[in-house]
């Protein structure tokens, strides 16, 4: 990695926590991801981003502000990144998914809340993320009472925080307060970012996250093949990048590894033999670097052939509609595309049950992996409804709750191997 440790002090960070943290990450990078066998050529790029992702990518991030763009961070898939490119923004993503300083987070947040958000403010009070520290707005949202909450702790931290409200029921009422939201949004990104939405930039902006959402519908569709051409590892690895990269560049990685892919395909050839045990995984996101629980699973005789999660398809199955001739038409397609988003604050949520049996059926997969993080109640209760309704319809299911830890690995890894001899019969 080039030097950038001037570019790291102006941007605020602790330089030796931060040492820290990307050498624990380098070193968990090379034993997850390099180790595996048989992986696909095009996955180097994504090993490149990795490599550079506080480094070449924040450089590009305080290029573009340079040049007048803004940054916009976020923490929720009900933030339209559509909108941000409309006033020629960049968004990135904000979660975070290692336990790196919770005694900090704790100062301030309960023991008892999810790792998703202590890593969050773990990563703000040990002063390690570049990407919170480049933004000229952070979003947040009303989705679990954890999050909104915290943020209003968060708020006095970071330059300008936005909050966006969001429904928690399907309804028109429901429907009517997204759009006041989003429109809301609208003006505020207009304000900060000086610049007008209008019918081209939108459509641009539609356009941009409509190939990215395509490429990585491409890649899942390719993950039907048995064997599997790709790892679940790379394929969640994939899928977490999305919130970072270049969205332009991003998308055409992916679409030149799934033409890979489809040559692998051809021929026969996959990560794991034919025949081995495919389940999917479902529930909470995984943020980068979780890669916990997928690790353990790849490792215990099966393979991953779908995440069922914000961090997957949760957030990339529905594209925009570009139909309308207005700005006024276009906001209304985001507005229908985002309020189909069926996140666990929902209640009831029976869309996503529905989805988690479909994506089982397509992939062909023999189990379901439902991932809990501790103290995440909206994933957990409807865990308890998901399994019974799959384990009632004959889908094996394991519901898990962990956190970023690694003092549970040695009980997960014997869950995880116990469910996969029960797949397997
Ligand atoms: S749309 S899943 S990204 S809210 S794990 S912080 S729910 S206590 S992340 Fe999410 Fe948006 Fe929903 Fe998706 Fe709370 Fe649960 Fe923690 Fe969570």
């Amino acid at each position: 990695m080039s030097d950038y440790k001037q570019m790291w002090s102006e941007l605020g960070l602790d330089l030796n926590a931060h040492d820290v943290l990307l050498s624990v990450l380098s070193e968990a990078y090379q034993n997850i991801f390099l180790s595996q066998k048989m992986r696909p050529q095009g996955m180097k790029y994504f090993d490149f981003v990795m490599s550079e992702v506080h480094g070449l990518r924040i450089k590009e991030l305080m290029d573009a502000k340079a040049e007048g763009r803004i940054v916009v961070g976020s923490y929720c898939v009900f933030v339209p990144e559509e909108l941000i490119l409309a006033v020629d923004g960049i968004s990135v993503g904000l979660c975070a998914g290692a336990e790196f300083n919770f005694e900090g987070a704790e100062q301030v947040l309960p023991r008892n809340l999810c790792a998703l958000i202590k890593s969050a403010f773990g990563f703000k009070f040990g002063r390690v993320c570049p990407y919170l520290e480049a933004c000229d707005l952070v979003v947040g949202e009303n989705t679990c009472d954890g999050k909104k909450k915290a943020y209003e702790v968060l708020s006095p931290m970071v330059k300008d925080l936005y909050i966006i409200d969001l429904p928690q029921m399907k309804t028109d009422t429901g429907k009517m307060l997204l759009k006041g939201e989003y429109l809301k949004f609208i003006t505020k990104l207009e304000e900060i970012s000086g610049k007008k939405i209008t019918y081209e930039s939108l459509k641009k902006g539609i356009d941009i996250v409509n190939a990215k959402r395509k490429a990585v519908k491409r890649l899942a569709e390719l993950r039907k093949a048995d064997p599997p051409p790709i790892s679940g590892l790379d394929a969640l690895l994939i899928n977490q990048v999305f919130f970072y990269d270049d969205p332009v560049r991003f998308t055409n990685s992916v679409n030149a590894l799934c033409d890979e892919l489809e040559e692998r395909i051809k021929k026969g050839e996959g990560v794991s033999p034919e025949g081995t045990v495919r389940v999917m995984i479902s529930g909470c996101p995984m943020a980068v670097p979780n890669w916990k629980v997928p690790y353990i699973v790849e490792t215990s005789g099966a393979t991953i052939v779908g995440e069922e999660s914000c961090v997957g398809e949760r957030g990339t199955q529905w594209l925009t509609e570009t139909k309308g001739t207005t700005v006024s038409e276009l906001i209304d397609n985001i507005i229908d595309r985002y309020f189909k988003i069926d996140c666990a604050i929902f209640t009831p949520n029976p869309s996503r049950l529905e989805h988690i049996k479909e994506m089982f059926k397509k992939y062909n997969a023999k189990g379901v992996i439902h991932y809990n993080l501790q103290f995440c109640q909206p994933y957990i209760i409807e865990s308890g409804l998901v399994e019974s309704n799959l384990e009632g319809n004959g889908i094996p299911t394991l519901r898990l709750e962990t956190d970023y830890s690694q003092e549970d690995t040695g009980q997960l890894k014997t869950r995880i191997e116990a469910f996969v001899e029960r797949i397997k019969g």
